[in-house]
Formats: structure tokens, C-alpha cells, sequence
């Protein structure tokens, strides 16, 4: 495997610096704040964390604005907090990923001042036309920003106006605006960027979350470039200078053409149609849904086809939620819903990335969370700060509540940590035992192989293998709210195994294997893990 051995057990815990923790009450989470959370994150199993950006930026994009890609934004803390942070989570067995936003810049930041005023290299670091009245054409016109600054010329952007695009070459140029990939100057800015990933890795960052990982290199048909840039980074910089273990996941969602053995060794799965089917079609449509109305097909089918492309050249992570989606608890799952989503992301290939406060079952705010930084709806109410306690904020900052970056959820009965550490069936600790099981159990490692068994269009439940050999584990979900009974073949592999005795799962199922056939029976809303083995011969 292509990977760092450490990531067939792990589990990644994502953390939104400015909503986590407030360490100096002014409001806003910081590092010192996250620092003091170690022994908690640690408490939960999970082997590395992942930090949204906490760079210096003007933050209009909540921080994926970067106007020093080498400093820490005041409001986090500083360089020695960040150093400090790496070793503290180092202590206790944690590695810390933090966000690379190699893509684009905050229109403040002095490289694009200096690209402004046509100074070299600078000038060729962003994508500009060669003329104010140049738009690029069809292609470009919707994405470029006019009449902004004194340049004559439109510059690049990459999701907001204020977001120039880094220049990192046209691996097929056709304008004459459109540099080369090896254009000495856009070679310089390579350079530049594979030296912000050694200054963090030299800081004691363990790898990065690639923001955008898929676009930076424009008209490159078969990925041959962009694959050559990550390709460049991990000889260059993740395995050199007697580094081993640096993990990088891209947030690309196209596995196949991400992970190519020498590169990225990982990939989010979620911006596909078909993930939306999972867990928030709309009206009770998703597959996780207790309506029981959902269809897994489509899913399945975009997963085996870049699980099989992909298999043995890195990780496929299907997120739960993220930072830029809409929490998986809707404001409507009962907690026996999100401990079968947990399990479904805990028992998938890959390596899991738990978002924060999903573990305790905090929920979307509805949409009349203000706009802040760029977090429009339904960014906002995904955001919220972290809730730790019944005190002031949750516990989050003893700031007044009019400061707080973000709202917190005081509606009646929003959980808490405090609350759920004192109740051995909570959420938090089914999470826990399930994060425990992911990684004790041979079947669940990262590459270990999936087989489905019965994945049907509009049928439940979903049942896949999991594993080859002598470790091989069956898992079922019927996430629907009413009870399914049913049988199918079971591949040659499996058709000779006994059931064991359940490692997780929630309410009545029960699995037999005959003749060759798998046979079950599953109440509403459950789950099993359970594994299978050869008979004595
Ligand atoms: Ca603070």
C-alpha cells in the first residue's frame, strides 16, 4: 500500500479552530484553546486531528484566504502556539493535519500586490489576461474579476472575487495569456509552495487536508500535470529529509484520478451526485433516513468504481459532514439514526474523518445563523461553537454571548459533552466503542478489501464484507424503521464461514449462514458488525 502504515488504524477528528475552544475569552476558539481539548479528543480514540486554516488572512472566507501561508492569525494565538500544539498532541499519540489552501490567495496578501505592480516573479503568479478588456473568453469569463486593481488586465478568481488564483500553469495553453506549467516564473511559485509544506512539517505538522487539491492546474487533460505537482511534493517534501509518515488527503472527490500510487495518498468522496443520496436527499429520500425510501444503488455504483481504480494507490474518505456542509444530525435524527451513520463511516474503507461535536450529536442551526466571513447558509449552521457543558456558551468561551464568533445551540436539551460523559449509552460513548472496534479489527482496516452482498436498488438493508482470509467481518445496516427479513448467495470467499458473535451494532438482527446463503432478519434502525470464519475443518 502506497499509504503511511499509520492510516490503515486511523481515525481523524476535524476541527474548526474558531468554534472549538476559547482559551482567552475574547470569543473566538484559538490554538491554546484546542490545546487545552487534547485530552478529550485523545479520550475519543481518534489517532490524528485535522485543523481548518488558522493562517494570517484577512478572513473574508473564514480563514481559506490566505495572506501568509508562514504565520498564524493573531486571533488563533501564534508560531510558538502552533509548535506547541504539535508537541502537546504528539505527547498523547495524536498527529495534527492542517489545511493547505494551495489554490489561491487573499487579494491581500503582498504577492498579489506585488503581481499588481508587475514585479517579478510575482507578475506570473496569478492568472491574469493580458488586457483590461480581455475576458479569456468563454471558458474563463464567468471567473474573472474586472476592473478591480490598476493592472491592465482581468485576474482569475477561484470561488469569491477576493480569491485570485495561483498561476501554477496551463498544462495545454491555447491564449497567449495562458502560461506553460514550466514558465520559469510559474516554476518559481512550485517552488515557493513546496516550501510552505516543508516549514510546516519542519513546525511539526504530521501532513495536510489539500483545499481544492484537484483544480490548481488549468486544461490538463488526463491529470498528467497536476499529478506530476503531488508527485513533485512527495519526493521533494512529504518523503524527504527522513520523513515516513506525512498523510495527505485532497479534497478532489474524483479518487480515481487523485490517488496514483505516487502522490495524494487520500481522497474525500462527497462532491458526486450520488453521495447525496446517503444521508440528505431531500424529504426522507436518502438511504440513512428512517422513511426507509432511499436507494444505495446509485451510490454503490460511483464507490466500486473508484474503490476499484483506486484500490492499493491510497484511501477513500467518505465524509460524514465537514466544515461546508449541513451536520448530519438535521435537527430530526434520534440518536440511534446518527450511531448507524457513525457506524456506516466507521465500518467503510478509507480512513474516517469525524467532524466535530457529530460525536455528540450537535445540530445544523437553522439558517438564521448570521452571515459571517464568508459562512453563508448552510456553512453557518454547521459551524457553531463546540458544546462542552450546560454553562455559559456551552462552555465554549466565557466571553459575553454577543461576541461569540458563532451562536451557540441553547435550545432545551442541545447536548453537551459533560452530559453524555456521565451516560454510558450515550452517543458519545457508542462512538466511542465503535471507534475502539474500527481499531482493534483486522476486517475494518483502511484497505482491508469490501465485498457488497446485498446492496439493492430501493431495497434494504445494505449488507457488504468486509476483509480477505481468516479476518473477515459481516456488516449490515436497515436503517429504515421497519424490520426486513430476507437471503441471497453469498460469494465462494464466504459461502463456508459461521457467524460469530456481534463486535457492534444496535438492536435485534440476526445473521445465519446455510447452503451458501446468507439469511437475516433486522428490526428498524440497526445495525451489526460481526465477523465470520472459517468452519473447523
Ligand atoms: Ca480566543
Amino acid at each position: 500500500m502506497n499509504t503511511p502504515a499509520w492510516t490503515e488504524t486511523s481515525i481523524v477528528y476535524e476541527i474548526y479552530p474558531q468554534t472549538f475552544y476559547d482559551a482567552n475569552g475574547d470569543g473566538i476558539g484559538d490554538l491554546p484553546g484546542i490545546i487545552a481539548k487534547l485530552d478529550y479528543i485523545q479520550s475519543l480514540g481518534v489517532d490524528a486531528i485535522w485543523l481548518n486554516p488558522f493562517y494570517t488572512s484577512p478572513m473574508k472566507d473564514a480563514g481559506y484566504d490566505v495572506a501568509d501561508f508562514y504565520g498564524v492569525h493573531p486571533r488563533y494565538g501564534n508560531l510558538d502556539d502552533a509548535r506547541r500544539l504539535f508537541a502537546e498532541a504528539h505527547a498523547r499519540g495524536l498527529r495534527v493535519l492542517i489545511d493547505f489552501v494551495p489554490g489561491h490567495t487573499a487579494a491581500e496578501h503582498p504577492w498579489f500586490q506585488a503581481s499588481i505592480e508587475g514585479r517579478e516573479p510575482f507578475k506570473d503568479w496569478y492568472v491574469w489576461t493580458h488586457s483590461a478588456w480581455a475576458d479569456g473568453g468563454e471558458a474563463w469569463r464567468a471567473k474573472m474579476v474586472h476592473g478591480m486593481t490598476p493592472r491592465n488586465g482581468n485576474y482569475l478568481c477561484n470561488f469569491f472575487a477576493h480569491q485570485p488564483a495561483l498561476n501554477y500553469g496551463f498544462a495545454q495553453p491555447d491564449q497567449e495569456w495562458q502560461l506553460p506549467v514550466d514558465h520559469p516564473n510559474v516554476q518559481k511559485l512550485w517552488a515557493e509552495m513546496k516550501k510552505v509544506q516543508r516549514f510546516w512539517l519542519d513546525l511539526g505538522a504530521d501532513g495536510f487536508r489539500i483545499d481544492m487539491a484537484g483544480s490548481i492546474i488549468r486544461q490538463d487533460a488526463g491529470h498528467k500535470a497536476i499529478r506530476r505537482f503531488w508527485r513533485e511534493c512527495r519526493e521533494e517534501i512529504w518523503e524527504a529529509d527522513g520523513r515516513q509518515d506525512v498523510f495527505t488527503v485532497a479534497e478532489w472527490s474524483w479518487p480515481k484520478a487523485a490517488l496514483s500510487g505516487d502522490g495524494l495518498h487520500a481522497d474525500f468522496l462527497h462532491w458526486i451526485p450520488s453521495y447525496q443520496t446517503l444521508f440528505r436527499a431531500p424529504e426522507g429520500k436518502a438511504f440513512f433516513h428512517r422513511k426507509g425510501q432511499g436507494d444505495i444503488s446509485a451510490f454503490l455504483k460511483d464507490y466500486l468504481d473508484h474503490y476499484e481504480a483506486s484500490r492499493g494507490h491510497g484511501h477513500i474518505c467518505i465524509p460524514l459532514g465537514n466544515h461546508d456542509m449541513s451536520r448530519i444530525n438535521d435537527g430530526q435524527s434520534e440518536p440511534r439514526e446518527l450511531e448507524l451513520v457513525h457506524a456506516f463511516l466507521l465500518s467503510m474503507p478509507g480512513v474516517p474523518f469525524l467532524y466535530y461535536g457529530d460525536e455528540i450529536g450537535m445540530r445544523q442551526l437553522p439558517d438564521v445563523v448570521p452571515t459571517r466571513e464568508g459562512c453563508y447558509p448552510t456553512r453557518s449552521g454547521a459551524r457553531t461553537p463546540m458544546q462542552w457543558s450546560d454553562e455559559l456558551n456551552a462552555g465554549f468561551s466565557s466571553a459575553p454571548a454577543a461576541h461569540l464568533w458563532a451562536p451557540v445551540d441553547n435550545a432545551p436539551g442541545a447536548p453537551h459533552v459533560a452530559a453524555q460523559e456521565k451516560d454510558s449509552n450515550s452517543l458519545l460513548q457508542r462512538i466511542r466503542h465503535l471507534i475502539a472496534v474500527r481499531g482493534s479489527e483486522p476486517a475494518l482496516r483502511a484497505s482491508a478489501a469490501f465485498t457488497p452482498v446485498f446492496a439493492e436498488p430501493n431495497a434494504y438493508p445494505l449488507i457488504f464484507a468486509r476483509g480477505e482470509g481468516a479476518d473477515v467481518a459481516l456488516v449490515l445496516f436497515n436503517p429504515a424503521d421497519q424490520a426486513v427479513e430476507g437471503s441471497c448467495a453469498l460469494p465462494a470467499e464466504l459461502a463456508d464461514r459461521a457467524v460469530g458473535q456481534r463486535i457492534a451494532g444496535t438492536g435485534a438482527v440476526t445473521l445465519r449462514i446455510a447452503e451458501g446463503r446468507l439469511h437475516w432478519r433486522a428490526g428498524g434502525v440497526t445495525y451489526t458488525i460481526v465477523p465470520i470464519n472459517r468452519k473447523e475443518a
